[in-house]
């Protein structure tokens, strides 16, 4: 799998507008603040030790974390250069108005442990106006911090120290030879990062999340060995949606220490969703324990030049290092912290994938959820050929029908092809473009990724 480095500057400029707008609002960081102390010496009860200065635009601070040298009254100089009214409103409850475009001033006392600001007006803390002043010496907020924007973590702080993610080849496997295929699918507990600076200790089929793609074509017999180590903490299971078998048979669990066989047929082709079905299920799939399996028909695909597997689902983040958030992802409204391609958010924005103008792809694409729907899109690109849940759009059909997004709803599975016109760069995200700035965000390169040379 060739990859590129990520964009050139010149590159870079050529991505959507929109879609870096949102990157902007996830990842721009913002400078500490300047304050100016009135004095260095220690403080006199009332002494006004200095003015901090932060602006408010729609919708963040900036910056959105300020160093003091100690603990103590400041004043403020709050600038809104935003289009609508904002506030800056701390912890301790100083809150300081400013309508657009203007200039507002307060005083706030900052204790030693430093202290969170948010703009109050509905929405906008949410949308990324939160911040922290922290007094040197003191450790940071554990809130507040300054990620900005509608993105993941919003009530998890980010591991500086989390280590680098895995990236997932996104590369499709190839068709299993035989007709009868002996697979061990064994259950791991473990930590993962599954973003940058957020580790969950999540469940996985054989290590990953998404597990094993498995391709086999109708007609095949699958014998899947399912294993649930002494070492895991709760039980588990697995349902292929691929198969026809009771639910009170091969899906019940099993207990840590044991195993099982859970043998079926192929007797239908498409993209299908395997998972873990212990209850709550929810949780064992918001946690991990998901899959693809292909099941192509008896007489094969036809030939292409690159095959991708991509896998669309959420994270809902506990604590560091512990299990995902089951209330969260229990919520009517649900909102993930990310939704991303292949279990890690961005990583296919930080790892491009690359393909050759004009060769004619093929992605395996399944939506995991568990709860929010696909609407899969590849900026500059139609879909000339789609089969999803058994339905076909064939490329050179009369009328020249054609496909700009996939919809998938959770479990729902499709193949989809394309090629690209030119060298370039061509995104690949949801359109339900909330979540694109959470991590489903991707990026295929094509050819030399350069339109203009
Ligand atoms: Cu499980």
């Amino acid at each position: 799998m060739g990859r590129v480095l990520l964009a050139s500057a010149v590159a870079t400029v050529l991505l959507m507008t929109l879609i870096f707008a949102v990157l902007a609002m996830q990842y721009g960081g913002t400078p500490s603040a300047s304050v100016s102390p009135s004095s260095s010496a220690a403080a006199n009860p009332g002494e006004v030790l200095g003015e901090i200065a932060i602006s408010a635009f729609d919708l963040g601070f900036d910056p959105a974390t300020v160093d003091v040298a100690k603990a103590g009254a400041y004043t403020v100089a709050f600038h809104n250069t935003g289009a609508i009214a904002h506030d800056l409103t701390f912890a301790d409850g100083t809150k300081i108005v400013a309508e657009a475009g203007q200039m507002a001033t307060g005083t706030v006392t900052i204790p030693a442990g430093g202290m969170t600001f948010i703009c109050s007006v509905p929405g906008h803390s949410a949308g990324g106006m939160s911040g922290t002043v922290t007094v040197a010496g003191a450790a940071p907020s554990p809130s507040g911090d300054s990620h900005g924007g509608p993105a993941g973590g919003a009530d998890v702080a980010a591991d500086p120290s989390a280590p680098h993610y895995e990236l997932r080849d996104p590369a499709a496997p190839p068709l299993m030879t035989g007709k009868v295929h002996d697979i061990d699918l064994v259950v791991e507990e473990k930590l993962m990062t599954v973003a940058a600076g957020y580790q969950q200790m999540v469940w996985t089929f054989n290590g990953s999340v998404p597990g094993p793609v498995i391709r086999v074509k109708v007609g095949d017999t699958i014998r899947v060995h399912l294993k649930n180590p002494l070492t895991s903490k709760v039980e588990h299971s697995v349902d292929f949606h691929s198969s026809q078998v009771a639910w009170n048979d091969e899906m019940t669990s099993i207990k840590p220490g044991e195993e099982k066989l859970y043998e079926w047929t192929a007797d239908y082709a498409g993209v299908w969703m395997y998972h873990c079905g212990t209850a709550p299920a929810l949780h064992h799939i918001a946690n991990g324990m998901f899959g693809m399996v292909i099941v192509e028909p008896a007489e094969g695909l036809l030939a292409v030049e690159k095959e991708f597997a991509i896998v669309q689902s959420e994270w809902y983040l506990g604590p560091q290092k512990e299990p995902t958030d089951l209330a969260k992802a229990a919520a009517g409204a649900p909102a993930p912290d990310f939704v991303m391609f292949n279990g890690v958010a961005n990583q296919y924005l930080d790892n491009p994938i690359q393909i050759g103008t004009g060769e004619r792809v093929r992605i395996f694409l399944l939506d995991a959820g568990p709860n929010i729907d696909s609407s899969f899109h590849i900026v500059g690109t139609t879909f000339d050929t789609v089969t999803k849940e058994g339905i076909h759009l064939l490329r050179g059909n009369d009328g020249s029908w054609g496909s700009q997004a996939v919809d998938l709803s959770p479990a729902q599975g499709a193949i989809i092809e394309f090629q690209t016109a030119e060298d370039g760069q061509y995104p690949m995200v949801t359109h339900a473009f909330n979540f694109v700035g959470r991590g489903a965000l991707g990026l295929f390169v094509s050819g030399d990724g350069d339109p203009l040379n």
